[in-house]
């Protein structure tokens, strides 16, 4: 398959981008590095030395013989760039990674609102109507968020993949219904993703594309079989109060001995997957794509739940590292259950990493080696979702 690889230079899009390649796929990526560039404004870095996007594909192709593409474009900004590369690659597939993901980053300013807003919502309006104007019968692959469902909104009930059926009451009794499954965002961030599955249903329905969208829960661990194969491969790390997420920032804290940053008392509950497992999910999606006319076609792709107090526990159990409970940043609610329903993955032959196996490999071979790079000043979350909460200081000097 021809596949454009829409964020590929990110966590995510990276090692699927390689992931794909090495399956015999012709991959090119687009992305407008941003996301490098966000590290510049935070002054902060990945903890993994990620190399330019330049020296990536050309150990790439030194190391396999696969060759990879790129195309610096932005999705939100350069439209008709956009709508002619799908012209003139007239790509399969596309897998659409290019958003601002961070739900702090979102939070954290005016400004920063209105980027995640337009960038993301314009991005993929704009990936969508491409795909119309060019004629193609592409498959569109993309990565939403558990979050557009909210956590614990319907108590112990598992979360469906997608869609709920309903009875709506009517003058003449009630009808059946299959709707969306409502959206309760969480931060401007997870709103994006609920805006994003609107596009996604009214061109579904217009258009006839065919489209899976992706809710993925937090993904952790760094490295995938291709980005392990050389240094110059490696995958990105995110441990600063924006980027990082929960996970792996406790990984990384229990390497250089910081306590663990729990928020509140821990009680929010999220569901989780390893990177080795984002990668096959996207292959499998790509693999079991809709047909024309098909309804959007939604997974959960989540291996794992965990309470973060629970997490916080594990690791210090397994490493002797201190909890902290600091003051949380966040609106969201003190306790929450998640129970997800996430049988169609495994349908179709996930085979997945837990936390049991891979934890103490991510501290060892990723967040014990590179430790020298840690800035601690960037640990803690001070992004907060209204003016005037309180943060926690520095915890170390
Ligand atoms: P990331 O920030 O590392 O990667 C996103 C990439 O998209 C970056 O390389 C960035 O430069 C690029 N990008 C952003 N806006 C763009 C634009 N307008 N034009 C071109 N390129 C653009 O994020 P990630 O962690 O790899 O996440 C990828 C996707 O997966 C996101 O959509 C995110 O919402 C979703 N997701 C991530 C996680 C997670 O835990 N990381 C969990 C669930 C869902
Ligand atoms: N948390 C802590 N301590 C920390 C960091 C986070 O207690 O040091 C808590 C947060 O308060 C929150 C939970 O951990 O309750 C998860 O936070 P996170 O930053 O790990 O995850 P989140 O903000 O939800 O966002 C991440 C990705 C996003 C993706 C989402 C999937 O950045 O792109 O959409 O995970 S999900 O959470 O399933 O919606």
């Amino acid at each position: 398959m021809k596949v454009l690889v829409l964020g590929g230079d990110g966590f995510c899009g990276w090692p699927t981008s390689l992931h794909l390649s090495d399956l015999g796929h012709e991959v090119t990526i687009v992305d407008n590095l941003s996301r490098r560039e966000i590290d510049l404004e935070l002054e902060t870095d990945s903890l993994t030395p990620i190399r330019p996007m330049g020296e990536r594909l050309r150990v790439w192709k030194e190391l396999t013989g696969n060759v990879i593409d790129f195309v610096h474009l932005d999705l939100a900004e350069e439209y008709d760039r956009f709508e002619s590369l799908l012209k003139e690659i007239r790509p399969d597939a596309i897998v659409h990674f290019g958003e601002q993901r961070a739900a702090p980053y979102s939070m954290r300013s005016t400004a920063a609102k209105r980027y995640t807003v337009d960038n993301n919502v314009r991005g993929t309006h704009n990936v969508l109507t491409a795909i119309v104007a060019s004629g193609l019968d592409v498959a569109l692959v993309h990565l939403g968020t558990m979050g557009v469902y909210g956590y614990g909104w319907s108590g112990s009930a598992p979360i469906p993949e997608g869609y709920l059926t309903v009875m709506v009451p009517t003058p003449d009794g009630e009808i059946e219904r299959e709707i969306l499954h409502p959206a309760n965002p969480g931060s401007v961030y997870h709103m994006t993703k609920t805006l994003d599955q609107l596009l996604f249903a009214f061109y579904c329905a217009n258009d006839q594309l065919r489209i899976t969208d992706l809710h993925q829960g937090i993904v952790w661990g760094t490295q995938t079989p291709q980005t392990a194969l050389d240094e110059r491969l490696i995958n990105r790390f995110d441990y600063d109060g924006d980027y990082g997420t929960v996970l792996n920032r406790f990984l990384m804290q229990a390497a250089i001995g910081h306590p663990l940053t729990v928020h509140g008392t821990g009680g929010q509950t999220r569901a989780f997957i390893h990177i080795r497992d984002t990668v096959r999910c996207i292959q499998i999606a790509l693999e079991n794509p809709p047909q024309r006319g098909e309804k959007v076609k939604v997974f959960n792709q989540v291996t794992e739940v965990y309470r973060v107090r629970d997490l916080a526990e594990l690791i210090s159990e397994e490493t002797g590292v201190e909890i902290a409970n600091l003051p949380n940043p966040r609106r969201e609610a003190v306790e929450n259950d998640l129970n997800v329903s996430r049988d169609q993955f495994l349908a179709l032959g996930l085979d997945p990493t837990y936390l049991s196996e891979g934890m103490l490999e991510e501290i060892r071979d990723v967040a014990h080696k590179y430790k020298d790079r840690a800035d601690t000043s960037k640990i803690i979350a001070r992004s907060v979702w209204r003016k005037g909460m309180e943060t926690s200081p520095d915890l170390v000097g």
